[in-house]
């Protein structure tokens, strides 16, 4: 999409586009200008809503919110002009970097690998309060980090906004699935081009399954449109199925659709699970993509439970909100309750319609999740058998998956003696990588400039959470034994590795301080008690007990062989190893 023009924006909610992107010649001046302007690198989230907001996915908006704005979206659910928008679209950077700008100065904003995206003309800059942001747009449980949003507001966000127009030299590069990628007005020339003109959008984040055909089927036919299978590939919920896999899945869904009534368009957006607020902000995003209809199910971007248990969105919410504001929006909304199968029909249907008594079938993301984990069959009457080939593909059964075992504990506690032990028996029950990590192997390889600072520590348990997760994303199972006596530093390690789709096991080699005292197999602890080693775990650096470990060894009253079966016993019991050779004691 290219345009020779500045950018424009014309009436709010219209029909009209926002074109951020320059020409070619323009952008090749630009970038040479900007040699002179200070750099930020983008996240992978902020990559997205500059996607949307250059390709004109985010219409009418022209860039990131200024403070005005952002406090009009937070509190009312509008900009300052009174058009309605319901998320706040803004770039959060460090205080240093805030700091160092200046209002009217022109920024570049590069992907991850330094490609200059856009120009942000600095508007304003100011400190959000971020509680309050959180109230007013997620709603009750705004403290509660286990909404995705939220948990990036307050663990990830920097703690400066920058606002301001963009100017936009080029889109970020996607290699995969190219013929499903539309921007607005290439989707919106596509549908005139096959004389649609009521499409109906199916947002999704997930696989699609038996019961959204039928639902989809159901919302085209009610009102005779054709079908945009519009699925979320920016960022979706930590822990969802990987968009090449979903994506794979849609291409075998679409077959089972009518021909030429249905596509696929996959929309770059991240999303923020807002539940009724988000579902304003995907109705004004698919408006501005070309639909004229838009399906709202059960429960739309919800945010799953809140950490006491309870929802953070009631089911309908979204659904209610989506319909008192359709018609300022100019989208139809196609409200759906949950699909549910009924074995008597061998149908599915809405489960309002079920008759009292009647059985129905279900099954939910989370065990969905489970019978993958477990290698278990997904039934016929749930899905498609070419949709469960796809998911198999991806979900290897737990005996196939990547596994850390992250062995903490004192200088001398015997880490490095059990993770021995362990590797050896692995490799004796066979079938299985395995990498040991050992800390003093690390520090001569990995780590070798570092010290015992608690900066040099952290930085040291980084670069083996990575490692580790790498070797967990492939499959194999990596042992890793450094002391890693500070419990943030630990759960960093096991958010790389979870994050990468491995396993992660915490087993703390409990050792009290005066038993690796006496011990003192390196002498470490002597030079230690003298003040010849600064800094020493234990005895003059803390050690900070784990909380949260799977497994706790006592190494007092057993053996090295014995705690090494311990671990490979839960690693059998966790279904990570197929059978064992080890006989129960
Ligand atoms: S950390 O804190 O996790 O980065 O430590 P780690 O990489 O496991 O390195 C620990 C090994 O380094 C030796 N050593 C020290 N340990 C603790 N504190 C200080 N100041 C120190 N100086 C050297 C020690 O041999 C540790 O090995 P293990 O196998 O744990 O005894």
């Amino acid at each position: 999409m290219e345009n020779s023009s500045a950018p424009h924006f014309d009436e709010p909610h219209g029909n009209e586009l926002v074109n951020l992107l320059v020409s070619k010649q323009e952008a090749e001046d630009l970038k040479k200008q900007s040699a002179n302007f200070k750099s930020w690198n983008l996240t992978p989230r902020q990559i997205c809503d500059v996607e949307m907001l250059l390709n004109g996915g985010f219409s009418p908006l022209m860039g990131f919110m200024g403070k005005d704005d952002y406090t009009s979206v937070c509190k009312n659910m509008r900009l300052k002009n009174g058009v309605l928008w319901p998320i706040p679209i803004t770039l959060d950077v460090n205080a240093e970097f805030a700091k160092s700008l200046n209002k009217g100065e022109k920024i570049a904003l590069r992907d991850l690998e330094g490609v200059i995206l856009a120009i942000l003309e600095v508007r304003d800059k100011w400190k959000p309060d971020k509680t309050q942001e959180a109230k007013l747009v997620f709603g009750a449980g705004c403290d509660d980090t286990a909404h995705p949003a939220i948990n990036y507001l307050y663990n990830q966000a920097g703690e400066y906004y920058v606002g301001g127009k963009l100017i936009g030299l080029e889109l970020p590069t996607h290699y995969d699935f190219t013929e499903h990628r539309y921007t607005p007005e290439e989707l919106r020339q596509h549908f005139k081009k096959l004389g649609w003109n009521r499409i109906v959008a199916f947002q999704t984040r997930n696989p699609m399954h038996r019961a959204h055909v039928e639902l989809v089927l159901r919302a085209a036919s009610q009102t005779q449109a054709n079908v945009l299978i519009n699925p979320s590939v920016g960022m979706t919920k930590p822990g969802d199925v990987d968009h090449y896999t979903r994506m794979r899945v849609y291409q075998e869904i679409i077959k089972k659709l009518p021909k030429s009534r249905a596509m696929i368009s996959m929309l770059p957006v991240a999303m923020r699970m807002g539940g009724p607020r988000e579902v304003l902000w995907h109705m004004i995003i698919r408006k501005n993509y070309g639909a004229t209809h838009f399906i709202v199910g059960r429960d739309h971007a919800g945010p799953g439970n809140r950490s006491d248990g309870n929802p953070f969105y009631e089911p309908y919410d979204a659904q209610e909100i989506a319909e008192k504001y359709a018609q300022e929006l100019g989208i139809e909304v196609v409200p759906f309750q949950m699909m549910v199968y009924a074995p008597k029909h061998d149908a599915y249907m809405p489960i309002d319609d079920i008759t009292k008594g009647t059985e129905y079938k279900s099954i939910s993301g989370t065990e969905l999740r489970a019978r993958l984990a477990e290698g278990r069959e997904l039934p016929e009457w749930f899905t498609y058998p070419e949709v469960a080939a796809e998911l198999q593909r991806t979900y290897n059964p737990r005996h196939k998956q990547g596994v850390t075992i992250f062995f903490t504990g004192l200088s001398g506690a015997g880490k490095s003696t059990i993770a021995n032990a362990l590797m050896v028996k692995l490799l004796e029950h066979g079938g299985r990588s395995v990498t040991l990590l050992d800390g003093d192997v690390v520090r001569k390889h990995l780590s070798s400039e570092l010290g015992f600072s608690k900066e040099h520590r952290n930085l040291n348990i980084n670069r083996i959470g990575f490692v580790a997760s790498e070797i967990a994303k492939h499959g194999g199972i990596a042992l890793c034994a450094p002391i890693a006596p500070y419990d943030a530093s630990r759960k960093q390690a096991r958010r790389m590795v979870t994050d990468n789709g491995g396993r992660f096991v915490l087993v703390h080699v409990a050792t009290p301080v005066e038993e690796c005292e006496k011990r003192d197999r390196k002498g470490l602890y002597a030079a230690a008690k003298t003040g010849k080693i600064k800094g020493f775990t234990g005895v003059s650096s803390p050690y900070e007990e784990p909380a949260d470990a799977e497994l706790t060894l006592d190494t007092l009253n057993y053996s090295a062989d014995k705690l090494a079966d311990q671990v490979l016993r839960y690693l059998k019991q966790e279904g990570y190893l197929l059978g064992t050779t080890i006989l129960e004691e």
